[in-house]
Formats: C-alpha cells, sequence, structure tokens
C-alpha cells in the first residue's frame, strides 16, 4: 500500500458511496477512486486517501480472504440478464438464517447459501429462529438441525428476542466475523442487534412506531463486543449461484456423496435404480433439494 494511503475497513456501500473506518477507529464517507477495477462491499479490507475536508477515496481494494457471491438478475436488461454480485466480503462464517415458520423454512435456499458459503471459503452454520413458533412448523426443528449437522454444519434452534437465544447464537459465532443471511423477516437484524448492543432500527422499533415493518436495504457491518463482527445483510428472495460447479455440491451434500459410493450401479443417477443408497438413506428433502440443484448446474 502506498505510504499516503492508510487501512480501513468497509462498514457499508451506498449510493456510489461507502461508509469506512480507518486504522484509528475514525469513521468518513468514501467515494470510489475511477480506477477501482471491482465495487467495495461490506467487510472489504481498503487503502484510503484521507482528504482534508474531512472526507476519504478508497484508492485500493485488498485481496478478499473469503467472498459470499451470488448471480442477481438486472431488472433494466431484461428477463435473462444476471450479473454476480458479492454481498459480503472477509467474513469468516456465514450465518445462515432460517425462521421455523413466518416465513416458512425453505431447505432449497439454506442449501444454496451453504453451497455459496463453503465455496467462498466461510464456515457455514446455521441458525434457525422463531422456536416460539414451532406449533407451526412444517417440519420439526430438530430434524433439520440433525440432517444438517450430518454434514457438519453447527446449529442452534432459537427465539432471537430472549437473552438464553442470543447466548447461544453468540456461542456458535464464537468471536469470530460472520455475513448473516437468510429471507426477508427471519429475524437477522434482531439477532445483530442483539449481539451487537443494538443501535440499529428493527422490525419491532417499527411496529411500536406504526411505521410498519422494518426492512434492511444495505449490508452493515457492525462489531461485536467479544471482538468479532456481524454483517447484517438485507434479506433475500431467493440465490442463484455464481461460479459454481457440480463439483461443488459435494461438500453441502456430503450426505448424499457418502450414500452414492453404496448404490449398486457406480453410474447411479440415483433417480429409481434398483440398490440405490441414496434414494434408501437419503432424507427426502435433502435429496430434492439436492437434485434441483444439481439440474440447474447442469443446465446452466
Ligand atoms: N416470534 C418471533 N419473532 C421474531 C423472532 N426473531 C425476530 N422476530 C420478529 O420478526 C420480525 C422481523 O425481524 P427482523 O430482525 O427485522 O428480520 P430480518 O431478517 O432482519 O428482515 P430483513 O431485514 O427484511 O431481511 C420482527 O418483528 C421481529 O421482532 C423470534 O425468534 N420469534
Ligand atoms: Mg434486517
Ligand atoms: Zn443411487
Amino acid at each position: 500500500m502506498a505510504d499516503s494511503l492508510v487501512p480501513g475497513i468497509v462498514l457499508a456501500v451506498g449510493g456510489g458511496l461507502a461508509a469506512v473506518r480507518t486504522g484509528t477507529g475514525e469513521e468518513r464517507v468514501a467515494k470510489f477512486a475511477g480506477r477501482l477495477d471491482r465495487r467495495p462491499v461490506a467487510g472489504d479490507r481498503v487503502g484510503l486517501l484521507l482528504e482534508p475536508d474531512g472526507g476519504a477515496r478508497i484508492d485500493v481494494i485488498e485481496e478478499r480472504a473469503t467472498e459470499l457471491r451470488r448471480q442477481q438478475r438486472m431488472r433494466s436488461e431484461g428477463e435473462r440478464a444476471m450479473k454476480e454480485q458479492v454481498l459480503a466480503a472477509n467474513a469468516e462464517c456465514v450465518l445462515i438464517v432460517a425462521a421455523i415458520a413466518d416465513p416458512p423454512l425453505r431447505r432449497g435456499l439454506i442449501d444454496r447459501i451453504l453451497v455459496a458459503g463453503w465455496r467462498g471459503g466461510m464456515v457455514p452454520l446455521l441458525a434457525i429462529t422463531k422456536r416460539d413458533l414451532a406449533d407451526r412448523a412444517a417440519e420439526p426443528p430438530d430434524q433439520v438441525l440433525a440432517d444438517y449437522a450430518l454434514i457438519g454444519v453447527e446449529g442452534v434452534c432459537v427465539d432471537v428476542r430472549t437473552a438464553a437465544g442470543a447466548q447461544a447464537v453468540r456461542a456458535l459465532i464464537a468471536g469470530r466475523t460472520a455475513a448473516v443471511v437468510g429471507h426477508s423477516g427471519v429475524g437477522k437484524s434482531t439477532l445483530v442487534n442483539a449481539l451487537t448492543g443494538g443501535g440499529q432500527a428493527t422490525g419491532a422499533v417499527h411496529d411500536l412506531s406504526g411505521r410498519g415493518r422494518h426492512t434492511t436495504t444495505t449490508a452493515t457491518w457492525l462489531d461485536t463486543p467479544d471482538g468479532g463482527a456481524l454483517i447484517d445483510l438485507p434479506g433475500i428472495r431467493s440465490f442463484s449461484l455464481a461460479g459454481i460447479e457440480p463439483s461443488d455440491l459435494r461438500h453441502a451434500f456430503a450426505d448424499v456423496a457418502e450414500a452414492a459410493e453404496r448404490c449398486r450401479f457406480r453410474d447411479c443417477r440415483h433417480v429409481g435404480e434398483a440398490g440405490c443408497a441414496v434414494a434408501e438413506d437419503v432424507d427426502p428433502a435433502r435429496l430434492a433439494s439436492y437434485r434441483k440443484l444439481l439440474a440447474e448446474l447442469e443446465e446452466g
């Protein structure tokens, strides 16, 4: 990094500007240098040129240790135009948040984030929220947690609004940096607030003030008191995978891969062949999600 630049971290990006924090803890609003070859995102480590008027300019974006990427459909350029989008940089973990109910839990979405997280170099973690709504759950949360534990994903099921729930999520993250991802309204900001000491308005605040539901619109980096940080992300409705090969699915579907070794036929596609161990041993919800993703990747 050139002598005149100071190191900083990107806290949030919006409207062609970034909120950054310098190594000395000072926060500034920064412009982007014209020569940047990509857009900075929350979590990026950057080299800043500090301007005398209190502004700053991002001159360098350092190589990212991890990246959470997806494809985004471009509204302006017709139905099929897709663009790669980096949601967060340098998080050690991706905390996948899904509610038991309201909105309903979607394994397909969890699996997509899981694949993208592993591919991007992050440790995936699972927080199932709204435990208090268990009587409305389509499937028992313990079953969901057990299925993911089988492939090495640690998880908890909590009511985020309780102290015990927040503590369980805190223990899961264990002082690391985590990008917090999931469908809108599952409780991401609620848990980020609980773990960072608040400061951000959440649904509850807005419900009280009668302004309707609060929705996070910008990825935001927030420190946790235990030395880690959380990147609170806007809710996602869909998650299209970017830069993923079929072979990248093996981590997220280790249960399928393991059973496949016991199929009678070496080239078994697990679609009704005799002696198929996958059909026999793998949870049908897991298998359905795997098939859907595989078909999509093979098509693309
Ligand atoms: N019953 C119940 N409600 C919860 C729980 N966690 C969060 N909520 C409520 O769910 C609503 C949405 O919470 P948020 O934290 O704003 O959700 P979010 O995931 O950040 O939503 P987006 O920013 O739109 O992506 C709020 O009214 C919360 O109070 C929970 O464990 N149980
Ligand atoms: Mg939010
Ligand atoms: Zn098979």
